[in-house]
C-alpha cells in the first residue's frame, strides 16, 4: 500500500463551549445494558450493584466513561425504556443510594459515568397518564400526551396513518373513544412537547441527576419528541422505523431543536457534563443540525453499524461521517453495536469468521478520530443468541410481531465458570437464557489469554489513550488493493490497515503496533486489521 494524496477531511470549527480539551471529545463509552451486566441479588436480572461489583473489571479493560441503559421505576414492557418516574431507581436494579455509590466508586476510579433520558414518551403507568386516562378530553391531563378523536363516522378509525416503530398502527384507542399517540409500544405514550410542563419536567430531571454528579446522558429517539402540527399523514411507503427517502413527520421534525437548545442550557450550567442523542437520520447534513453549538455535543452516527464488512463501503461510511465533525466541530462518535441491533459477530457471518471480522473492525472504529461507544459483550466477542421462542421479551416481537427480536443481543454477559449463569447471577434462572456453549467466550477464560478478544480490546484501549500516534482529528486514506484499506491520523500518524478480501496483502511500512489476528511477516491475512506506526 502506498500513500495517495488527498482525501483528507478539512479542519472543523469549533463550537463555542466545547473546548478542545473537552474529556468527551476522545473518550471510549462503554454501554451497559444493565438487565444483562451484573446480578447481585440473585434475581436473574442485572442490577446497579451488580455493576459496582464490576467497576474493577471495567478499569481493567481501560474504558473512559459508561453509559447506563435505564434503571428508573418501570413496569419494563420496553425493559426500562417505559419510564415512570425519571427521577427514581426501580427496586428491580436497587436503590437511589445503590446509585449514589456506584457513581462514587466509578469516579474514584476515573470513569464517568452517564445515564439514558427518555423524554419522547413515559410509560403508560406513569403518574401523569394514568390520570390522563381518567380525565375527559380536551382535559389539562391528556394535554400531557398526544390523544385525538379518531376519524369515520364513530371515530373508528386512527387520527392518521402512522405506524409505531415497533410494527402495526401508533395509536391506540381508549374507552371513551379517543385514541393517543405512541411511536413505540402502547405502553409508551408521546409525550405532548407543546405542552410547556414536559419541558419544565425534564429539566427538573435533568438537574436532579447532575445533582447527583452524573456526567452526562444518552438521550433516547433524540430526533423525536416535536411533531408537525395538525399531524399530517406519512408517506406509507415509509418503514416502520424510517427509511428516510420519503416523507416522515414522526421524526426528525425541526421543532425538536428548540427542546435540544433547552436541555444545552441545563448542560451549560455544568460545565464537564455532555450529552449524545440517539439519531437515526437520513443523511448526514440532518445528523449535523443537531450539533449547533447550542444543542447536543455528540450525536451518534449509525453508519458503521449499517454497512457491511466490505472495504469500500466501509471506507466511503467513514468519510461520510467525518462530514459530520468537519461540519460542526463536534467529534465522531463511531459504534458497532448496541442493544438495539444484531451483534457484530452475527453481522459479519457468524462463528470463527466473524469473531474475526469483528475484531478486525473493533481495530478499525478504535483507530478513528473521536468518540466511540463499546456495547457490553463485545469485548468478549460474543454474537447473537438464537433463543426458543418462549424466551423472547422483546415487545418488538411480543407486541409488535416484528420479525427481528432485539433479545438476542442482550442475553446476560459471561463472566465466569463452565455452565449457565456462567457467574452472571446465583440463579441459572436468567432472564434471558444463556446458552451452555459459552464457557470460553467469560472473562474468566479471556482474560489470561494473550489471544483473546478481551485481550485485543484491553490492549487497543490501551495504545488509544496512551500512545501519541492517536492524536489529531483528520485521516488521509493510502491507495489499496481491493477490497483493502489504510488510513493514518495525520495528527499523531497512526495507521490502520484493513484486508477484508480473500488474499493477504503486504502492510504498509511502519512498526507493527497491534494487529487482529498473529501475523507471519508484513502480511496481513484477510479478514483483519493492524495498526502500525
Ligand atoms: O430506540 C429508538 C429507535 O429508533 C429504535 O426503534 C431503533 O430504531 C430500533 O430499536 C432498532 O432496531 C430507543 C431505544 O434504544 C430502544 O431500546 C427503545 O426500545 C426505544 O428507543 C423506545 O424507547
Amino acid at each position: 500500500m502506498r500513500r495517495a494524496p488527498g482525501g483528507r477531511a478539512g479542519r472543523p470549527p469549533r463550537p463555542a463551549g466545547a473546548a478542545r480539551s473537552a474529556w468527551w471529545r476522545d473518550a471510549v463509552f462503554y454501554q451497559i445494558y444493565v438487565r444483562s451486566f451484573a446480578d447481585s441479588d440473585g434475581d436473574g436480572v442485572g442490577d446497579l450493584e451488580g455493576i459496582r461489583g464490576k467497576l474493577g473489571y471495567l478499569e481493567l479493560l481501560g474504558v473512559d466513561a459508561l453509559w447506563l441503559t435505564p434503571f428508573y421505576p418501570s413496569p419494563m414492557a420496553d425493559h426500562g425504556y417505559d419510564v415512570a418516574d425519571p427521577r427514581g431507581v426501580d427496586p428491580m436494579f436497587g436503590t437511589l443510594g445503590d446509585f449514589d455509590v456506584l457513581l462514587t466508586e466509578a469516579h474514584k476510579r476515573g470513569i464517568k459515568v452517564t445515564i439514558d433520558l427518555v423524554p419522547n414518551h413515559t410509560s403508560n403507568l406513569h403518574p401523569w397518564f394514568k390520570s390522563a386516562m381518567a380525565a375527559s378530553p380536551g382535559s389539562p391531563e391528556r394535554e400531557r400526551y398526544i390523544f385525538r378523536d379518531g376519524l369515520g363516522t364513530r371515530g373508528e378509525t386512527p387520527p392518521n396513518n402512522w405506524v409505531s416503530a415497533f410494527g402495526g398502527p401508533a395509536w391506540t384507542r381508549v374507552p371513551d373513544g379517543q385514541w393517543y399517540l405512541h411511536l413505540f409500544a402502547p405502553q409508551q405514550p408521546d409525550l405532548n412537547w407543546t405542552n410547556h410542563e414536559i419541558h419544565a419536567d425534564l429539566e427538573k430531571t435533568l438537574r436532579f441527576w447532575l445533582d447527583h454528579g452524573v456526567d452526562g446522558f444518552r438521550i433516547d429517539v433524540a430526533h423525536g419528541m416535536a411533531k408537525p402540527p395538525g399531524l399530517p399523514d406519512m408517506d406509507p411507503r415509509v418503514t416502520a422505523q424510517g427509511s428516510g427517502e420519503f416523507y416522515d413527520p414522526r421524526f426528525d421534525n425541526d421543532r425538536v431543536h428548540e427542546i435540544h437548545q433547552m436541555i444545552r442550557k441545563v448542560l451549560d450550567e455544568y460545565p464537564e457534563a455532555m450529552a449524545v442523542g440517539e439519531i437515526w437520520v437520513s443523511d448526514e447534513e440532518r445528523l449535523a443540525r443537531y450539533l449547533r453549538p447550542d444543542e447536543l455535543h455528540l450525536a451518534f452516527n449509525f453508519r458503521l453499524v449499517m454497512t457491511h464488512f466490505d472495504a469500500d463501503a466501509l471506507r466511503l461510511a467513514i468519510d461520510r461521517s467525518l462530514t459530520v465533525p468537519a461540519a460542526t466541530g463536534a467529534p465522531a462518535t463511531w459504534t458497532l453495536s448496541n442493544h438495539d441491533v444484531h451483534r457484530q459477530v452475527s453481522r459479519y457471518g457468524g462463528g470463527a469468521p466473524g469473531v474475526r471480522r469483528a475484531r478486525a473492525m473493533a481495530l478499525v472504529e478504535l483507530a478513528l478520530p473521536g468518540t466511540v461507544y463499546l456495547y457490553n459483550g463485545e469485548e468478549l466477542g460474543l454474537g447473537d443468541v438464537d433463543l426458543p421462542p418462549e424466551a423472547l421479551a422483546d415487545p418488538r416481537v411480543k407486541t409488535a410481531g416484528a420479525a427481528f427480536g432485539r433479545d438476542a443481543a442482550r442475553v446476560p454477559i459471561p463472566w465466569e465458570g463452565t455452565l449457565p449463569p456462567f457467574g452472571f447471577s446465583r440463579t441459572p434462572h436468567t432472564w434471558l437464557p444463556m446458552p451452555g456453549d459459552w464457557a470460553e467466550l467469560t472473562v474468566e477464560a479471556q482474560l489470561e489469554d494473550e489471544e483473546s478478544t478481551l485481550s485485543l480490546y484491553r490492549r487497543a484501549l490501551d495504545l488509544r489513550k496512551q500512545h501519541s500516534a492517536f492524536r489529531g482529528e483528520e485521516i488521509e486514506w493510502y491507495g489499496a488493493p481491493a477490497g483493502c484499506f489504510a488510513f493514518r491520523r495525520t495528527g499523531g500518524g497512526l495507521v490502520c490497515a484493513l484486508n477484508t478480501s480473500a488474499s493477504p496483502i503486504t502492510l504498509p511500512p511502519g512498526e507493527i503496533l497491534l494487529s487482529s489476528v498473529p501475523l507471519t511477516g508484513r502480511k496481513l491475512p484477510p479478514d483483519a486489521a493492524a495498526w502500525l506506526v
